[in-house]
């Protein structure tokens, strides 16, 4: 499924704004069918929950709806009109008066419907969007709903952050041609300083299709004809971490002599493999400085906003980040477009975090090991889930270039039974559908090199670590003897790239001491200074991603104040002291390249 764009073929409307919107407390029997009532008003895209005071609104555990009036353009007469959803978390259905035209699973990829039969140019239709935000055992990620002794529900999951949901991206209206370009696959490679471009297109419909290479000033320097080739580049010009350059690959389809479709798609060309211990980016070894982010901010919650968007990137060069990981989801498309075009490389989740029954709300628990395998805890059709969310996720983001690997998931319960029946068909799955790029997931400090079933599996070792923090905490010198002794070990057994995805110590802006007291400022800064002199004399780590980009909202605990606050920046991306000791770092790591 392409994302929509405007084209000498294709129009969009964005269906952004204040949508009417109501509470299902079970009254609303066929909120479809007219008006909402009693309708409230709420932006889109948000996240519902920080908008209202009231808390049943907040906490609110089953459906919402939002709904508006949508006139469809008059000059669409002969177009198929689309209704797409870019992301409604968890699950959606989607009405064009009272007739369901969507439904999708999974709160963070796109979805779309073909409503052309339903609606008519020149014409109003009444669109509502219902969005439940339960998890379940079956959900990707899971949880489950139970019930206070007064009849409240209530939704937890083992994940750290707050289950935000409504419609979090834009929604469109779209119109393309009834023979279209359905899908493209672009796949790079580098011959001496020839690029080339290999092509994959799909077309509804009979009709030839056409393809050009245009570069940066607008000039041509690649064609060619039929539905797949290899477009050559001479003396191409590489998309490299930190100097992104970016072709423009133009799609038409052609039925008799007439253009009847056109799509443009923005194509890097870069490689990126495994070598050893190594990770190389256009044959380069490429070593990652950055953070597991979130998309989270007051009051939007998860609602994707461009003003962020654009000043979180701003930070991330000003301290100089190369990379970021999509924790622990995946992110709007408008950011990995960003990303592409600003030379940030991205490590791309799936939503599949909190498979982990030893772990609630992000803290271990006592009594998840009662679940002796890995699905005892889950429902029977979770792997189900998780297939689709790696195959949706790919069908997005196969053509990013500033996508290097895929992680399958975040902190499963990789050493318990079954973990490895578990894993390898998804780790199988994810490299028939996209046999370019390594494959990881993230691995939880429990599950050490020796006791993890899931490892043997991944092409890097994605590790997320907290010696100094929730073991230790307050002692660096252990946290150095840990960290260095444990790392050592997955080298010596594995002699795979290791990224260490997580590390960092919760810290409030404002708090200080001289002596390694957690919480502070001058703490968060002395963790990472040990960290990095670890990472420093172990060859197999070839990335550093600090726990988190910005301080970010989780569900309500005794062990988080107004939510994690490991931001290397506030929720409102003020600088802590740890951003300039890191910026030192970083930029460092940069100029040494
Ligand atoms: C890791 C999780 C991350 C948490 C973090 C923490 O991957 O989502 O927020 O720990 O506890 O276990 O801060």
């Amino acid at each position: 499924m392409l994302r929509p764009r405007i084209t000498s073929t294709r129009e969009l409307l964005a269906l952004d704004g204040l949508w009417d919107f109501a509470v299902d407390d079970d009254t609303l029997l066929t909120p479809w069918a007219g008006p909402l009532a009693p309708a409230l008003q709420a932006p889109v895209p948000a996240s519902y929950n920080d908008i209202f005071t009231d808390p049943s609104i907040r906490d609110h555990v089953g459906w919402v709806w939002y709904q508006r009036i949508v006139r469809v353009p008059r000059g669409w007469t002969d177009e198929r009109v689309i209704v797409r959803v870019d992301a409604a978390t968890h699950h959606s259905v989607v009405y064009v008066g009272d007739v369901l035209v969507a439904e999708h699973e999974g709160g963070y990829l796109p979805f779309e419907a073909d409503v052309t039969d339903r609606v008519a140019a020149g014409a109003e239709f009444l669109l509502t969007i219902g969005v439940d935000n339960r998890l379940t055992p079956d959900t990707i990620p899971p949880g489950t709903v139970t019930a206070r002794p007064d009849g409240r529900l209530v939704q937890d999951y083992s994940h750290d952050f707050y289950n935000y949901a409504g419609l979090h991206r834009s929604v469109w209206l779209a119109s393309r041609p009834a023979v279209h370009v359905c899908d493209v696959t672009v796949v790079t490679d580098i011959d001496g300083t020839t690029g080339l471009v290999d092509y994959t297109v799909e077309v509804s419909g009979e009709a030839s299709v056409r393809v050009r290479l245009v570069d940066e000033a607008g000039a041509v320097v690649s064609a060619g004809e039929g539905r797949a080739g290899v477009l050559r580049v001479a003396d191409a010009r590489l998309w490299r971490p930190g100097s992104a350059y970016l072709y423009r690959l133009v799609i038409e389809a052609i039925v008799g002599h007439v253009v009847v479709d056109e799509y443009p798609l923005s194509v890097g060309i870069r490689t990126v493999a495994v070598d050893g211990a190594r990770f190389p980016i256009n044959g380069e070894p490429f070593y990652f400085t950055g953070f597991g982010k979130h998309e989270d901010t007051a009051v939007r919650g998860k609602g994707h906003d461009n003003a962020y968007l654009v000043h979180d990137f701003q930070l991330m060069d000003w301290i100089g980040a190369n990379s970021f990981r999509t924790s622990h989801y995946p992110y709007a498309e408008e950011v990995l477009d960003f990303a592409d075009r600003n030379g940030i490389v991205v490590i791309d989740e799936t939503a599949a975090v909190g498979l982990n029954k030893r772990i609630e709300g992000g803290i271990a628990v006592a009594g998840g090991a009662e679940h002796n395998t890995f699905t005892s805890g889950f429902g029977p059709s979770i792997q189900d889930a998780h297939k689709r969310e790696i195959r949706e996720l790919i069908a997005r983001d196969k053509n990013h270039p500033c996508v290097v690997m895929w992680s399958i998931a975040n902190e499963p319960d990789s050493m318990i039974e079954g973990a490895d029946e578990y894993f390898e068909p998804l780790f199988a799955l994810a490299r028939e559908l996209d046999p370019t790029r390594p494959v990881t997931f993230v691995n939880l400090i429990a599950a050490s090199p020796t006791m993890c079933r899931a490892s043997q599996f991944a092409d890097v070792l994605c590790l997320n670590r907290y010696y100094g923090w929730y073991e230790d905490a307050g002692d660096l010198v252990l946290a150095e003897a840990g960290l260095e002794a444990e790392l050592r070990e997955w080298e010596h057994r594995y002699r795979r790239p290791i990224i260490v995805t997580e590390y960092g110590a919760d810290t409030i802006a404002g708090f200080h001491s001289v002596w390694d007291q957690p919480w502070t400022e001058e703490y968060q800064v002395g963790m990472l200074d040990v960290y990095h002199s670890v990472f420093d004399r172990v060859p197999a780590v070839v990335g550093e991603q600090v726990w988190n980009f910005a301080d970010f909202q989780t569900k309500s605990g005794y062990f988080r104040v107004d939510g994690n606050k490991k931001g290397v920046f506030t929720r409102d991306r003020k600088p802590k002291a740890a951003a300039h000791a890191l910026r030192t770092r970083w930029r460092e790591i940069g100029r040494a390249k």
